[in-house]
């Protein structure tokens, strides 16, 4: 898939401010020294030298490096941790030896297409949140279905080997084995054994077999249709490879070409898709932009008969598509698209050449450069009239690109009074404006534009056709008129989508091959049979683009030409390609089933494990990916190859992670800087990049630190080569470990926001995972290494201990189930400042506050935990439970009564004792001057509530005061 589509160019306000607020900066903390700054010494020793620490040489330095790496020995637990779980498939899924009584939890995040440029940190922003939520169900004793691949197909894999001749597997298992390995390095829990790869045999045998599930259900088919043919490609590009008129890639010109298509029917499924989508959990934005791609509309399709130079009617209908049939009285002209089938039966001699000329034209132009882009409606007049069904009166039929030859009929009833597209060309071209539509304020004709809205119909009679809505509503209105069609015979309701179907060929070599034969003599498409898949992409040598639209497999001489298998006919294998959509829209059920080679996936299992209980990827795939994927599990489940409507129960997108924050200052003409806030926003070019560290925060903006009245511009852009500021998570890891990339990453903000990186950030929880570390295993010992085992305690923990302990728990737990990874963070950092607060450490809370950890920070963890003496890994051991006792306030304000009067209040535990209460209001400083020396006759105590002290009246005296 997953190609990232996103072209994100966020500014930020000037009063941006970076939302990382560490609470542990205390000068007193041992050891607090961040790598990061000793490594700054390189660079920065001057502005250093403020401190108490000044160092002279490359001996030194290096000394203070090694003794800071040794307060966090990440660099050896790491790997050791992912050797072990490695070597003892400690994330392995159960396959046949499952225990199925147990709930299963599966949670997938989008497979990535392993592109040479490796991970990049916007990867393990989903791929955390999903290992976080793996590792925590296993803790709670879920199946855990955690599973990863490729989408391997693709072009970049192609245009690399057309430039450099080597073969796309090659390039593709090298990107593979790298991404696996990054992979690795973050500690992931994926289970390996799994591994599946859109591009292997084994795998795209079910990709092509679901295609001939497809064929044979008429759900895939060959259309001459219109597509964006990109020369310089010499390929064929689906629109949302098209931007601008340029192809995405590289940015070549695309223009529009008929050509011979596979097509797949979604459209068969459009109701089925927008239905379902209401009980699914997936965001609301994700789903209405599916709403809105399916766009389904409700209305009616209605015909006007064509009349000839004389005024009579001709034997040629136009059926139109309107959703608003009670405007009919308003028609006052057709429109036809260029494209329009019957467009050329409707010309008159006098508009012909006008009329191709005009065709000519709109055939260069994509469907969105003529609605949305346009910004004059033209047409011309095609000479020709038809009549309107309802009024009966001879209105004049356009040609016009505003009307799309793929949506709907491709002609439509014009009614400028209500629609803006038409009024704006009835006023261009001089046709009467008719209103039949009166809006419910009766504010009519004076706005100087089309009311589109719904109101009271007038001006809607003929008695003659037996039509009268006049008075109606325009919903009454548009129901009689429907039914008034129906009747006589002048149109019906109609529904409507704009989804349309999907275009399923590429002209590319690096893709699925189609797996049917053209029969040489008849030209008839056969499909192959399943005995014979798979249909082995064959191998070449050159892989440029035939240039004539002849896909590059054209060139695979001796595996095109073949025989038809059941009648032994000569035969043309198809050179066209699936898309790269195919191989990702289905790869979630293969996971359940890696190895299986007679069945896609085993019934048990996908019973078992379907549908996919969270699906985390990015928004970009939104529409395409997420519904094609959804098109193909409705099919599978038609022909009883899954259990379940829907393939993705819950779906999360992770936002953007865009590049450091960069601060800019304007300067003048004469080259003096000046504040943004009297700068000239709309003049780039005096803007300078200022460093960090000569900035600082004044109020809610930046300023210069040398001069604060020039206030800055503080912006973040999206991570790219060109800007220089993208982060590589290889480079991270090597400085910070793997845990703080994971811990920041989560730390940075709510998982589905945008979020800029920032390397104050990453030092901050590299610092708190510092401190976790020393509070643990303690200080490093004089030669800077650590202690084996922990400084913890075999004691039993106080009160105070337990309800730090179990506030953090509940937080935890309540903020990992609602995927709020960052506040659940936050709560363990309180953990650790009440903690260092202690002066023993008792085992018990260290060992339920390390397994808090671990989902977060797996491999430092594990180290703990096998430092405290457990011999296995702790990824099985139960998450703790928080028990509610320990979670109320710990004390109370406790009303004490003397004689019946509140003289006073204590601070007590709410489970106190009637002699401790009476104790602590004996030393109380305002209540012992009641109580000194009187002999008591009674005590009345409502744990919570009261104490009641009845004095002996024989010694009462008063009280001073
Ligand atoms: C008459 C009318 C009167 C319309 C009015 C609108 C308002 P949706 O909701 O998107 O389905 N239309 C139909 N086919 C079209 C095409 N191929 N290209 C461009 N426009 C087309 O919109 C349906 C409406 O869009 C239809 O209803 C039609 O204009 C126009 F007061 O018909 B209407």
């Amino acid at each position: 898939m997953l190609h990232s589509h996103l072209h994100l160019h966020l500014h930020l306000p000037s009063s941006y401010s970076t939302p990382f607020l560490f609470p542990y900066h205390s000068p007193t903390f041992p050891f607090a020294t961040s790598r990061r700054n000793s490594y700054s010494l390189r660079f920065r020793s001057t502005s250093f030298n403020h401190g108490r620490t000044i160092i002279r040489n490359e001996t030194e330095l290096q000394l203070q490096n090694q003794q800071v790496n040794r307060a966090y020995p990440f660099h050896e637990i790491e790997p050791k941790w992912q050797r072990y779980w490695e070597q003892n498939r400690t994330f392995r899924t159960p396959d046949d030896d499952i225990d199925t009584s147990k709930p299963k939890y599966y949670v997938l995040d989008m497979f990535p297409y392993p592109s040479g440029a490796g991970l990049h940190v916007g990867h393990p922003l989903g791929y955390t949140a999903t290992d976080i939520l793996a590792r925590y169900k296993r803790m709670k004793a879920y199946n855990v279905l955690h599973p990863m691949g490729w989408d391997a197909f693709g072009l970049p894999a192609e245009q690399y080997a057309i430039q450099t001749g080597t073969h796309p597997k090659l390039t593709t298992a090298r990107n593979i084995d790298r991404f696996r390995s990054q992979l690795k390095s973050l500690g992931f829990s994926y289970d390996w054994d799994r591994e599946i790869s859109t591009i292997e045999p084994d795998y795209y045998k079910w990709t092509q077999w679901i295609f001939l599930q497809l064929y044979k259900r008429g759900l895939a088919y060959q259309a001459e249709v219109p597509v964006n043919w990109c020369p310089a490609l010499g390929t064929v590009l689906a629109n949302e490879e098209v931007v601008d008129g340029v192809s995405e890639r590289g940015g070549h010109p695309v223009i529009r070409k008929p050509m011979r298509q596979w097509m797949l029917k979604i459209t068969a499924y459009a109701d089925r898709l927008l239905e379902d989508l209401d009980g699914l959990d997936w965001p609301e934005s994700v789903k209405e932009m599916q709403r809105n791609w399916i766009g389904r509309s409700e209305g009616a399709e209605m015909e006007f008969c064509v009349l000839d130079s004389d005024g009579k009617e001709r034997d040629v209908k136009i059926i139109v598509y309107t959703t608003r049939p009670d405007t009919i009285f308003g028609a006052t002209y057709l429109v036809v698209a260029p494209e329009y089938p019957l467009l050329s039966s409707l010309v008159s001699t006098a508009q012909s050449k006008h009329v191709e000329d005009y065709v000519e034209l709109a055939s260069r132009k994509s469907d969105l450069e003529r609605t949305e882009l346009q910004k004059e409606k033209t047409g011309v007049f095609t000479g020709c009239y038809a009549k309107n069904p309802a009024n009966g009166e001879a209105i004049p039929i356009w040609v016009a690109d505003y009307v799309l030859g793929s949506y709907g009929t491709g002609a439509i009833m014009a009614v400028p009074a209500h629609d803006s597209r038409d009024y704006e060309f009835a006023l261009k071209y001089d046709i009467p404006v008719n209103w039949v539509v009166m809006p419910n304020d009766k504010s009519i004709n004076e706005s100087g534009k089309a009311f589109p809205g719904e109101g009271v119909i007038i001006n809607s009679s003929n008695l003659f056709v037996g039509l009268d809505i006049n008075g109606l509503s325009s919903k009454e209105a548009a129901l009689e008129v429907i039914e008034w069609a129906e009747k006589s015979g002048n149109g019906k309701q109609k529904v409507n989508y704009k989804l349309r179907d999907w275009l399923f060929a590429r002209q590319r070599y690096w893709g699925e091959p189609i797996p049917v034969v053209i029969l040489d003599d008849s030209g008839e498409t056969v499909p192959l049979n399943e005995n014979e898949l798979p249909l082995i992409l064959p191998e070449l040598d050159n892989f440029s683009p035939t240039g004539t639209g002849e896909p590059p497999l054209s060139k695979a001489v001796s595996w095109v030409k073949t025989t038809d298998s059941l009648s032994g006919r000569p035969a043309t294998r198809e050179t066209n390609t699936m898309p790269q959509w195919a191989g990702s829209c289905w790869y979630y059920l293969r996971f359940m089933d890696p190895t299986n080679s007679k069945e896609l996936v085993d019934k048990t299992k996908e019973r078992y494990w379907g549908p996919v209980d969270v699906y985390v990827g990015g928004a970009e795939h939104a529409v395409l990916h997420l519904l094609y994927a959804r098109f193909w599990h409705k099919v599978l489940y038609d022909i009883g190859v899954v259990s379940t409507k829907e393939p993705f129960q819950c779906v999360i997108n992770q936002g953007i992670i865009l590049g450091e924050v960069q601060y800019m200052a304007y300067r003048d003409q004469d080259g003096n800087l000046i504040s943004a806030d009297v700068a000239d926003i709309s003049n780039e070019h005096n803007l300078e990049k200022i460093p960090e560290e000569k900035v600082m925060k004044s109020g809610d903006s930046f300023v210069l630190k040398e001069n604060p009245d020039i206030r800055l511009v503080a912006r973040a852009y999206k991570m790219s080569k060109s800007r220089g500021n993208v982060v590589n998570p290889d480079d991270v890891i090597a400085e910070y470990g793997a845990d703080s990339l994971r811990l920041y990453e989560m730390f940075m903000g709510p998982l589905r926001d945008s979020k800029t990186w920032s390397t104050s950030g990453i030092e901050g929880v590299y610092r708190f995972l510092g401190r976790t570390w020393r509070l643990i295993v303690g200080s490093p010992l004089s030669d800077g290494t650590f202690k084996e085992r922990t400084i913890s305690v075999d004691e039993e923990p106080t009160i105070d201990q337990l309800r730090t302990l179990h506030k953090c728990i509940a937080k935890v737990t309540e903020e990992i189930e609602g995927t709020r990874f960052n506040t659940g963070i936050s709560a363990m950092m309180e953990f650790l400042n009440a903690a260092y607060k202690w002066d023993k450490h008792p085992r018990s809370i260290i060992e339920a506050f390390v397994l808090l950890l671990s989902p977060y920070a797996p491999h430092m963890a594990e180290e703990l935990w096998s430092r405290l003496g457990h011999t296995k890994s702790l990824a099985y051991e139960p998450f703790p439970e928080a028990n509610p006792a320990y979670l109320k306030d710990s004390t109370i304000v406790l009303p004490v009564q003397i004689n019946g009067k509140t003289r006073g209040t204590i601070q007590v535990e709410e489970t106190c004792s009637e002699e401790e209460a009476f104790g602590l209001a004996c030393r109380d400083e305002k209540l012992s001057k009641y109580l000194d020396g009187q002999s008591v006759r009674k005590r009345i105590y409502v744990p919570g509530k009261i104490l009641n002290v009845v004095l002996d009246r024989k010694n009462t005296k008063v009280a001073v005061q």
